[in-house]
C-alpha cells in the first residue's frame, strides 16, 4: 500500500508542477505588431496578442491610406498618413482585454490579453 500512496503522491507533484509551468509561460517582454493596411485589408488578420503587465507594446502600422490607430483601454489614438510607417509606442500597465482598431475601415487589428 505504502509504494502505492508514494507514486500517487509523486505523480500529483509532477501534475502540479506541470500546471504552474504552464500557467506562468506567458510571453513576458516587451511586444512587437507589425501591421499593413492595404485596400481596405489588415494584414496580418486580427490576432490576440498575450501581453504580461508592464511590458512595452509596440505598435507599426504602414497603410495606403490615411487612418486613425485607436488603442481601447489605454484611450491612445494616432492618425496615420498614407504610404508612411506609424509607431506607437506604450506601457501596457493595465490588465484586461484591449482591442486595437482602425476607425476609417472600422477593423480590429489586434486584441491585447495583458495579464
Ligand atoms: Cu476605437
Amino acid at each position: 500500500m505504502r509504494p502505492v500512496r508514494r507514486i500517487v503522491t509523486l505523480l500529483l507533484v509532477a501534475v502540479l508542477a506541470l500546471t504552474g509551468a504552464c500557467s506562468s509561460s506567458t510571453a513576458s517582454g516587451p511586444v512587437t505588431i507589425d501591421v499593413t493596411i492595404a485596400n481596405g485589408k489588415v494584414t496580418p488578420p486580427a490576432t490576440t496578442y498575450d501581453v504580461s503587465v508592464g511590458s512595452t507594446v509596440t505598435i507599426n502600422v504602414t497603410s495606403d491610406a490615411a487612418e486613425t490607430i485607436h488603442v481601447h483601454g489605454y484611450e491612445i489614438e494616432k492618425d496615420v498618413v498614407a504610404g508612411t510607417k506609424t509607431v506607437i509606442t506604450f506601457v501596457a500597465d493595465k490588465t484586461g482585454r484591449y482591442e486595437v482598431e482602425t476607425h476609417v475601415i472600422e477593423a480590429t487589428i489586434a486584441t491585447l490579453n495583458v495579464r
